[in-house]
């Protein structure tokens, strides 16, 4: 990707139209880097088996996308191995099913063909095989097959129209909206490329806390400008609502979903949406959480509510998500008992159009909550899969933590609804209830900063969300590899040292965070780092001494049958592992019990002194790959070796803050010695607890939704 902003000569480098391995990358080009393969016999090889490269469509007939087809593989082919193709397009003969984004590639003697239900699907392929090349794979006698297994595969933006980022971590929001529609930053293209290149074909720019201006016709002709650059690359857009807006827009007395004129209100909307955004995907929609207004105001449910959309927006083919991420201020018994106990009752009242999306766990995207409830407990409605790319409790863009490991965990959870082997994944691609209406979402990490992502390291979890969302049997590993391999080469010195360290990242956050099922015990407002002493919120369930109850018997939030019982909401098979203490699992020991400091854990060693090793591990991680990535140096550029360097270092020093802030805390109940392998920490827990972030984008509470 080349940068509107860059000198000619350094845009050809960035193509890769330039041999020699430059020393300074600022990672604008993600993972399509086409610089020349250092191989020459490979080159040559590649060379010869692309010399004609096919592009079968079902209508043979030249499209932008087409186009966008044609130009990535000439880019990448020059790039790569120096060589013209010569592309050329046909109609296509064969078995992949017209309409679909199945395609095919074969190769024999000189020539590839990429053939596709669709034209987006060649486009796909034209990625795929790219990737290949990158990846520097054999290309002989190639014969691939390959098809999504989820149908709509999508990025959530948080942005608001003031520029900021919900939780966001790379600079200001991408979109430009002071300069939409007239003026077109060349990025939106390469936003496009990006998701294109992974299969991820659907966009919502804006916060799910909504504004209403999104819906006025000057910001409708902003986003219809983004939609119309990004088409090309098969990204329909989305948008969020605000639910009040019949009352807020329309000035209508209420907004009640059973009222002619507010449903009127919105057929009328998505009309106009639709007139300007043919290919409008439909509404995104947080209703009644958090703050925000929804069908409940006027004591309808959230199938009335979602309904309302769906019936406005199903003559056009748009469908609506309905978010279950809700908990309101009556907290009960268990915040993570919330959405279950709203949602369940509601299965078989949505229309067709409509999908349930459920976070990944029951509470809030924190570094490892088991699979939500919701998961096979709603066989009569799609459920989508929301997880979150941005890296809001896992270290922003100041920490390494590949989260391939963290989604797979829940994608693979067997929920045991009907029965065993009914997997998140095989809930969510519709192979359980056979729905035909599948979604997975990620909450993007993406900003105007150079590298996209707040660091080098960070495009890994956005690649991991596209590549998962693709094909969820995919795995963890494998995807850190091509990422490796595509984002800083073949070297296998390079591969063997940063796969390791992403694959491990994830598990050491969590080792000096929130360890042993610990959870929510974070700073007010930024989130970023340790508050588990905070007692003093509003809410009950915002304060993180709701969710580690520590005292002096013991830690942990009894969720067992003795307790709330959120256990209950789960298959029995899930359920009574989980309940019983011999077969927990220690990874959520402290999410479902309630344990005494002096508890033996399978480990011989008392549970206090496991939480401070914990602890104690999750740093010596972060020293372990400070080392292996020192012995980088040269061989990678040195403006991303000497920001991740930094980036390492500064990741050490927030970990300690972790370890020493909540050691010292949990030890004032506790009152046990600290193991001796534990380091003496650096200052007494007051200091830690008088901290103050600095102020950033990322540290201010949510625009329209305050909450810690
Ligand atoms: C929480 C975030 C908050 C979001 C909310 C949501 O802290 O900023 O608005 O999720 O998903 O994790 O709606």
């Amino acid at each position: 990707m080349t940068s509107p902003r860059l000198p000619v000569w350094l845009g050809a480098l960035a193509l890769g139209l330039f041999s020699f391995n430059a020393r300074a990358d600022d990672g604008y080009r993600l993972w399509l880097r086409y610089d020349r393969i250092a191989d020459e016999k490979l080159r040559a090889a590649y060379s010869a088996a692309t010399a004609k490269l096919v592009l079968a469509t079902p209508t043979g007939v030249d499209s932008s996308t087409v186009a966008a087809a044609h130009d990535e593989l000439t880019a990448a082919l020059r790039g790569l191995i120096g060589s013209e193709p010569t592309i050329t397009l046909t109609k296509s003969a064969t078995d992949v099913p017209p309409g679909a984004e199945a395609f095919a590639i074969q190769g024999r003697n000189g020539t590839v063909t990429i053939t596709g239900g669709s034209d987006i699907a060649v486009l796909y392929g034209a990625f795929a095989l790219v990737r290949r090349l990158q990846l520097n794979q054999p290309i002989d006698d190639l014969v691939v097959h390959d098809a999504p297994k989820i149908s709509r595969r999508m990025l959530n933006h948080w942005d608001n129209l003031n520029g900021t980022i919900e939780r966001g971590y790379a600079g200001r929001s991408l979109w430009q909206w002071d300069d939409l529609p007239g003026k077109i930053d060349p990025r939106y293209r390469d936003y496009a490329r990006a998701l294109a290149s992974l299969g991820l074909n659907g966009t919502v720019p804006i916060n799910v806390n909504s504004n209403i201006q999104f819906l006025t016709p000057g910001y409708l002709k902003k986003i219809a400008a983004l939609a119309d650059v990004f088409r090309p690359y098969g990204v329909r857009v989305f948008l969020t609502a605000r639910y009040s807006s019949p009352v807020e827009l329309g000035k209508l007395p209420n907004a009640d979903p059973l009222d002619p004129a507010v449903i009127k209100w919105w057929h009328d909307k998505a009309e106009e949406i639709y007139a300007l955004i043919p290919d409008f995907g439909g509404f995104l929609i947080k209703a009644n959480s958090e703050g925000q207004p929804g069908p409940q105001t006027y004591h309808r449910t959230h199938a009335d509510g979602a309904n309302l959309l769906a019936d406005a927006v199903a003559p056009h083919g748009g469908i609506v998500i309905w978010r279950a991420f809700v908990y309101d201020a009556d907290v009960k018994d268990d915040r993570a008992k919330q959405a279950y106990t709203e949602f369940t009752p509601l299965d078989g009242k949505f229309r067709d159009n409509v999908v349930v999306q459920v976070k990944n766990g029951p509470i809030d995207f924190m570094p490892r909550e088991p699979f939500h409830p919701l998961f096979g407990a709603m066989p009569k409605t799609p459920l989508a899969l929301e997880v979150q790319i941005t890296q809001e409790y896992n270290g922003g863009s100041s920490e390494l933590c590949f989260l391939a490991p963290m989604w797979k965990e829940v994608l693979d959870a067997d929920t045991f609804r009907p029965q065993p082997g009914s997997t998140v994944a095989r809930v969510i691609d519709g192979g359980i209830d056979h729905h035909t209406l599948t979604v997975i979402a990620g909450v993007a990490n993406t900003g105007t900063d150079r590298n996209w992502c707040g660091n080098q390291l960070a495009p890994a979890n956005w690649y991991a969300l596209g590549r998962l969302a693709w094909n969820p049997a995919l795995t963890s590993a494998q995807i850190a590899e091509e990422w490796t391999r595509q984002t800083f080469g073949n070297d296998s010195r390079v591969v063997q040292t940063i796969v390791p360290m992403l694959l491990a990242s994830r598990e050491a956050v969590l080792n000096y965070s929130m360890p042993l099922g610990l959870h929510h015990i974070m700073a007010t407002n930024h989130h970023q780092g340790p508050g588990p002493w905070v007692d003093s919120l509003s809410r009950a369930d915002w304060n993180p001494t709701y969710y580690h109850r520590a005292d002096a018997q013991g830690v942990g939030f009894d969720r067992t049958a003795t307790g709330s019982n959120a256990l209950g909401q789960y298959a029995p098979e899930v359920a009574s592992r989980w309940a019983d203490l011999a077969t927990c699992p220690d990874e959520f020991l402290l999410w479902f019990h309630h344990l005494p400091w002096d508890y033996k854990m399978r480990s011989g060693k008392t549970l206090w002194a496991e939480i401070a090793l914990h602890y104690q591990a999750g740093i010596d991680s972060v020293r372990g790959w400070e080392k292996s990535w020192s012995t980088l140096r040269g061989a990678i550029d040195d403006e991303r070796f000497i920001a991740t360097q930094k980036l390492l270092s500064r990741q050490e020093h927030e970990a300690r803050i972790w370890r020493d802030a909540c050691t010292q805390y949990f030890a004032t109940f506790a009152k046990l010695p600290l193991p001796s392998e534990y380091e003496k920490p650096e200052h007494p827990l007051d200091f830690y607890r008088k901290l103050r972030a600095p102020f950033t984008a990322a540290n201010t509470p949510s625009v329209s939704a305050p909450k810690p």
